[in-house]
Protein backbone atom coordinates (compact mmCIF):
# COMPACT_ATOMS: atom_id res chain seq x y z
CA UNK A 1 0.00 0.00 0.00
CA UNK A 2 2.14 2.66 -1.32
CA UNK A 3 -0.52 4.77 -3.41
CA UNK A 4 -0.89 7.60 -0.90
CA UNK A 5 2.69 8.19 0.11
CA UNK A 6 3.76 8.50 -3.98
CA UNK A 7 1.03 10.63 -5.41
CA UNK A 8 3.15 13.88 -6.75
CA UNK A 9 1.57 16.74 -5.42
CA UNK A 10 0.06 18.16 -8.85
CA UNK A 11 -2.17 15.37 -9.36
CA UNK A 12 -4.21 16.92 -6.38
CA UNK A 13 -7.23 18.69 -7.42
CA UNK A 14 -5.62 22.79 -7.05
CA UNK A 15 -7.15 24.50 -4.43
CA UNK A 16 -8.63 27.25 -6.24
CA UNK A 17 -11.25 24.73 -7.89
CA UNK A 18 -13.02 24.80 -4.14
CA UNK A 19 -14.91 27.84 -4.00
CA UNK A 20 -14.78 29.62 -1.04
CA UNK A 21 -18.08 31.87 -0.34
CA UNK A 22 -17.57 35.21 -0.13
CA UNK A 23 -17.78 37.44 2.35
CA UNK A 24 -20.78 38.62 1.48
CA UNK A 25 -22.37 35.17 1.30
CA UNK A 26 -20.83 34.10 4.81
CA UNK A 27 -22.52 37.29 6.43
CA UNK A 28 -25.68 36.62 5.21
CA UNK A 29 -25.37 32.82 6.50
CA UNK A 30 -24.42 34.33 9.48
CA UNK A 31 -27.13 36.67 9.68
CA UNK A 32 -29.53 34.10 8.80
CA UNK A 33 -28.25 31.37 11.53
CA UNK A 34 -28.47 33.62 14.36
CA UNK A 35 -32.17 35.15 13.58
CA UNK A 36 -33.02 31.51 13.39
CA UNK A 37 -31.78 30.66 16.19
CA UNK A 38 -33.08 33.46 17.89
CA UNK A 39 -37.19 32.78 16.53
CA UNK A 40 -36.40 29.52 18.01
CA UNK A 41 -35.19 30.17 21.34
CA UNK A 42 -38.19 33.13 21.86
CA UNK A 43 -40.78 30.80 19.80
CA UNK A 44 -40.30 27.46 20.73
CA UNK A 45 -41.62 26.76 24.61
CA UNK A 46 -40.01 23.68 25.72
CA UNK A 47 -40.53 24.28 29.69
CA UNK A 48 -43.86 23.43 32.27
CA UNK A 49 -45.65 25.89 33.04
CA UNK A 50 -44.35 28.67 35.47
CA UNK A 51 -45.40 28.55 38.81
CA UNK A 52 -43.03 30.50 40.92
CA UNK A 53 -41.77 34.08 40.99
CA UNK A 54 -37.75 33.27 40.21
CA UNK A 55 -39.06 31.05 37.10
CA UNK A 56 -39.40 34.01 34.29
CA UNK A 57 -35.83 34.92 35.64
CA UNK A 58 -34.80 31.71 34.96
CA UNK A 59 -36.25 31.19 31.83
CA UNK A 60 -34.53 34.34 30.15
CA UNK A 61 -31.36 32.40 30.89
CA UNK A 62 -32.94 29.59 29.45
CA UNK A 63 -34.01 31.15 26.13
CA UNK A 64 -30.81 32.47 25.42
CA UNK A 65 -29.27 29.03 26.19
CA UNK A 66 -31.49 27.65 24.01
CA UNK A 67 -30.96 30.13 21.14
CA UNK A 68 -27.01 29.35 21.31
CA UNK A 69 -27.90 26.14 20.91
CA UNK A 70 -30.16 26.46 17.92
CA UNK A 71 -27.74 28.39 16.72
CA UNK A 72 -24.87 25.55 16.57
CA UNK A 73 -27.02 23.24 15.93
CA UNK A 74 -27.93 24.60 12.48
CA UNK A 75 -24.75 25.69 11.93
CA UNK A 76 -22.57 22.51 12.79
CA UNK A 77 -25.32 20.13 11.34
CA UNK A 78 -25.73 22.93 8.20
CA UNK A 79 -22.15 22.46 7.43
CA UNK A 80 -21.72 19.05 7.55
CA UNK A 81 -24.29 17.97 5.43
CA UNK A 82 -23.13 21.00 2.46
CA UNK A 83 -20.18 19.52 3.26
CA UNK A 84 -20.89 15.63 2.37
CA UNK A 85 -23.01 16.86 -0.79
CA UNK A 86 -20.91 19.56 -1.84
CA UNK A 87 -17.05 17.68 -1.65
CA UNK A 88 -18.28 14.21 -1.96
CA UNK A 89 -16.38 11.85 -4.30
CA UNK A 90 -17.17 12.02 -7.36
CA UNK A 91 -17.27 9.01 -9.75
CA UNK A 92 -14.14 7.89 -11.07
CA UNK A 93 -12.21 10.57 -9.02
CA UNK A 94 -9.66 8.12 -7.21
CA UNK A 95 -7.49 11.08 -5.94
CA UNK A 96 -6.48 11.82 -1.65
CA UNK A 97 -8.45 15.00 -0.36
CA UNK A 98 -6.82 18.10 -0.78
CA UNK A 99 -4.18 18.29 2.19
CA UNK A 100 -4.57 21.27 4.05
CA UNK A 101 -2.60 22.36 6.85
CA UNK A 102 -2.40 25.07 9.34
CA UNK A 103 -4.57 28.26 9.13
CA UNK A 104 -4.21 30.62 12.06
CA UNK A 105 -6.46 33.21 11.30
CA UNK A 106 -9.30 30.58 11.10
CA UNK A 107 -7.64 28.58 14.19
CA UNK A 108 -8.40 31.77 15.80
CA UNK A 109 -11.23 32.74 15.03
CA UNK A 110 -12.81 29.01 16.12
CA UNK A 111 -11.24 29.28 19.51
CA UNK A 112 -11.99 33.16 20.09
CA UNK A 113 -16.03 32.81 19.43
CA UNK A 114 -16.09 29.68 21.61
CA UNK A 115 -14.33 31.27 24.17
CA UNK A 116 -16.51 34.93 23.75
CA UNK A 117 -19.84 32.64 24.22
CA UNK A 118 -18.59 30.18 27.17
CA UNK A 119 -17.35 33.21 29.13
CA UNK A 120 -21.02 35.22 28.29
CA UNK A 121 -22.98 32.19 29.13
CA UNK A 122 -20.99 31.68 32.82
CA UNK A 123 -20.99 35.47 33.80
CA UNK A 124 -24.97 35.69 32.58
CA UNK A 125 -25.38 32.22 34.47
CA UNK A 126 -23.70 33.61 37.88
CA UNK A 127 -25.96 36.69 37.10
CA UNK A 128 -29.11 35.10 37.20
CA UNK A 129 -28.23 32.85 39.96
CA UNK A 130 -27.20 35.89 41.85
CA UNK A 131 -30.71 37.26 40.76
CA UNK A 132 -32.28 34.58 42.19
CA UNK A 133 -30.70 34.71 45.56
CA UNK A 134 -28.21 32.28 45.25
CA UNK A 135 -25.02 33.59 46.97
CA UNK A 136 -27.11 35.33 49.03
CA UNK A 137 -27.04 32.76 51.82
CA UNK A 138 -23.71 32.39 51.43
CA UNK A 139 -22.61 36.21 51.77
CA UNK A 140 -24.80 37.32 54.01
CA UNK A 141 -23.73 35.99 56.96
CA UNK A 142 -26.11 38.27 59.39
CA UNK A 143 -29.86 36.57 57.72
CA UNK A 144 -27.32 32.83 57.70
CA UNK A 145 -27.18 33.42 61.97
CA UNK A 146 -30.63 35.17 61.81
CA UNK A 147 -32.29 32.03 60.35
CA UNK A 148 -33.57 29.62 63.60
CA UNK A 149 -31.70 26.88 62.65
CA UNK A 150 -33.18 23.10 63.27
CA UNK A 151 -32.35 22.21 66.20
CA UNK A 152 -31.43 18.76 65.93
CA UNK A 153 -29.02 19.85 63.06
CA UNK A 154 -27.50 22.47 64.84
CA UNK A 155 -26.32 20.33 67.56
CA UNK A 156 -24.83 17.61 65.19
CA UNK A 157 -22.98 20.63 63.54
CA UNK A 158 -22.05 22.73 66.09
CA UNK A 159 -20.19 19.55 67.69
CA UNK A 160 -18.65 18.51 64.57
CA UNK A 161 -17.08 22.29 64.35
CA UNK A 162 -15.88 22.13 67.63
CA UNK A 163 -19.21 24.62 68.85
CA UNK A 164 -17.31 27.40 66.90
CA UNK A 165 -20.75 28.49 65.78
CA UNK A 166 -23.81 29.15 67.23
CA UNK A 167 -26.71 28.30 64.40
CA UNK A 168 -26.15 25.63 61.74
CA UNK A 169 -24.14 27.03 59.25
CA UNK A 170 -25.75 26.99 56.39
CA UNK A 171 -23.78 25.50 53.21
CA UNK A 172 -25.67 26.28 50.49
CA UNK A 173 -29.20 26.75 48.64
CA UNK A 174 -31.29 29.54 47.10
CA UNK A 175 -32.15 32.26 49.76
CA UNK A 176 -34.06 35.61 48.27
CA UNK A 177 -36.56 35.39 51.45
CA UNK A 178 -34.58 34.56 54.09
CA UNK A 179 -35.18 38.05 55.52
CA UNK A 180 -38.61 39.03 54.59
CA UNK A 181 -41.07 38.75 57.51
CA UNK A 182 -43.42 36.95 55.97
CA UNK A 183 -41.23 33.78 54.69
CA UNK A 184 -43.27 30.80 55.73
CA UNK A 185 -40.57 28.10 56.96
CA UNK A 186 -40.74 24.30 56.36
CA UNK A 187 -37.97 22.10 57.12
CA UNK A 188 -37.79 19.29 55.03
CA UNK A 189 -36.14 15.66 55.91
CA UNK A 190 -35.15 13.56 52.89
CA UNK A 191 -34.60 10.28 53.55
CA UNK A 192 -34.39 6.96 51.01
CA UNK A 193 -36.81 7.33 49.70
CA UNK A 194 -39.05 10.18 50.84
CA UNK A 195 -39.70 13.57 51.50
CA UNK A 196 -40.88 14.49 55.26
CA UNK A 197 -42.31 17.94 55.76
CA UNK A 198 -42.62 19.91 59.13
CA UNK A 199 -44.07 22.87 59.48
CA UNK A 200 -42.97 24.49 62.95
CA UNK A 201 -46.07 27.00 62.56
CA UNK A 202 -48.82 24.67 63.77
CA UNK A 203 -46.71 21.55 64.69
CA UNK A 204 -47.72 19.86 61.68
CA UNK A 205 -45.53 17.01 59.50
CA UNK A 206 -46.74 16.00 56.14
CA UNK A 207 -45.68 13.77 53.03
CA UNK A 208 -47.14 16.98 50.90
CA UNK A 209 -45.81 20.21 50.86
CA UNK A 210 -48.82 22.39 50.89
CA UNK A 211 -47.82 26.08 50.65
CA UNK A 212 -50.06 29.33 49.74
CA UNK A 213 -50.04 31.32 46.94
CA UNK A 214 -47.84 34.33 47.03
CA UNK A 215 -45.82 33.76 49.94
CA UNK A 216 -42.27 33.55 50.27
CA UNK A 217 -41.74 29.52 51.46
CA UNK A 218 -38.40 28.96 52.89
CA UNK A 219 -37.20 25.21 52.98
CA UNK A 220 -34.31 24.00 55.59
CA UNK A 221 -33.49 21.10 54.30
CA UNK A 222 -31.22 18.28 55.32
CA UNK A 223 -30.98 14.58 54.30
CA UNK A 224 -30.97 11.81 57.06
CA UNK A 225 -28.82 9.40 54.62
CA UNK A 226 -27.65 10.19 51.49
CA UNK A 227 -27.43 13.01 48.89
CA UNK A 228 -30.72 13.96 47.44
CA UNK A 229 -31.97 16.75 45.28
CA UNK A 230 -35.09 18.63 45.81
CA UNK A 231 -36.54 19.81 42.31
CA UNK A 232 -40.03 21.21 41.19
CA UNK A 233 -39.38 21.30 37.25
CA UNK A 234 -42.78 24.17 37.66
CA UNK A 235 -40.79 26.18 39.91
CA UNK A 236 -37.41 25.85 38.31
CA UNK A 237 -35.76 24.65 41.32
CA UNK A 238 -33.21 22.16 42.35
CA UNK A 239 -31.24 22.03 45.25
CA UNK A 240 -29.09 18.97 46.50
CA UNK A 241 -30.02 18.09 50.19
CA UNK A 242 -26.89 17.49 51.96
CA UNK A 243 -25.80 15.06 55.14
CA UNK A 244 -24.56 16.80 57.96
CA UNK A 245 -24.32 20.03 55.49
CA UNK A 246 -28.42 22.19 55.81
CA UNK A 247 -29.34 23.62 52.74
CA UNK A 248 -32.03 25.94 52.21
CA UNK A 249 -34.65 27.20 49.28
CA UNK A 250 -36.65 29.60 48.90
CA UNK A 251 -39.42 30.34 46.44
CA UNK A 252 -42.93 32.55 46.21
CA UNK A 253 -45.71 30.43 44.22
CA UNK A 254 -47.53 32.51 41.89
CA UNK A 255 -49.42 29.52 40.50
CA UNK A 256 -52.06 27.45 42.27
CA UNK A 257 -52.06 23.75 41.16
CA UNK A 258 -50.44 20.65 42.46
CA UNK A 259 -46.55 20.06 41.13
CA UNK A 260 -44.23 17.26 41.24
CA UNK A 261 -41.72 17.25 43.98
CA UNK A 262 -39.13 14.94 41.62
CA UNK A 263 -35.79 13.80 43.92
CA UNK A 264 -33.25 14.67 41.69
CA UNK A 265 -29.96 12.67 42.80
CA UNK A 266 -29.55 9.04 41.91
CA UNK A 267 -29.92 7.91 45.71
CA UNK A 268 -30.21 4.46 45.73
CA UNK A 269 -32.62 1.97 44.88
CA UNK A 270 -35.80 3.56 44.79
CA UNK A 271 -34.57 6.81 43.85
CA UNK A 272 -36.80 6.78 40.38
CA UNK A 273 -39.70 6.28 42.87
CA UNK A 274 -38.96 9.17 45.42
CA UNK A 275 -41.59 11.42 44.62
CA UNK A 276 -43.99 13.78 46.42
CA UNK A 277 -46.13 16.74 45.53
CA UNK A 278 -46.18 20.31 46.42
CA UNK A 279 -49.51 21.81 46.58
CA UNK A 280 -50.00 25.76 45.96
CA UNK A 281 -53.41 27.01 48.02
CA UNK A 282 -55.01 29.70 47.53
CA UNK A 283 -54.25 31.21 50.78
CA UNK A 284 -57.93 30.79 52.64
CA UNK A 285 -57.51 27.51 51.41
CA UNK A 286 -53.92 27.13 53.03
CA UNK A 287 -55.18 28.46 55.87
CA UNK A 288 -58.32 25.81 56.16
CA UNK A 289 -55.46 23.33 55.13
CA UNK A 290 -53.51 24.36 58.38
CA UNK A 291 -56.17 24.24 60.94
CA UNK A 292 -57.68 21.20 59.91
CA UNK A 293 -54.50 19.14 60.62
CA UNK A 294 -53.04 21.11 63.30
CA UNK A 295 -52.16 18.91 65.95
CA UNK A 296 -53.89 21.85 68.30
CA UNK A 297 -56.72 22.64 66.80
CA UNK A 298 -56.93 18.77 66.29
CA UNK A 299 -57.17 17.64 69.86
CA UNK A 300 -58.12 20.52 71.73
CA UNK A 301 -62.03 21.29 69.81
CA UNK A 302 -62.24 24.81 71.61
CA UNK A 303 -59.07 26.23 70.33
CA UNK A 304 -60.13 29.24 67.90
CA UNK A 305 -57.12 29.05 65.84
CA UNK A 306 -53.34 27.68 66.11
CA UNK A 307 -50.83 29.53 68.26
CA UNK A 308 -48.94 31.10 65.03
CA UNK A 309 -51.94 31.68 62.80
CU1 LIG B 1 -33.45 10.70 46.81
Amino acid sequence: MTSGALHPPDSRPAADSVPIPSSLVTLLVGMALVLSGLWVGYNVDLLPLDASANAPVYDSLFRVLFSIGTILFLGIVGLVVFSLVRFRRRAGDHTDGLAIEGNLLLEIVWTAIPAIVVLFVGIYSYDIYERMGGMSSLNDHSAMHQMPAMETMEASVSSAEGGQEPAARVWGGIGTGAGEANVLPVEVTAMQFAFIFHYPEGDITSGELHVPNGRPVELRMKANDVIHAFWVPQFRLKQDVIPGQPTVLTFTPTKAGSYPIICAELCGPYHGGMRSTVIVHEPDAYDAWLQKNSPVTATVASAPSTPTA
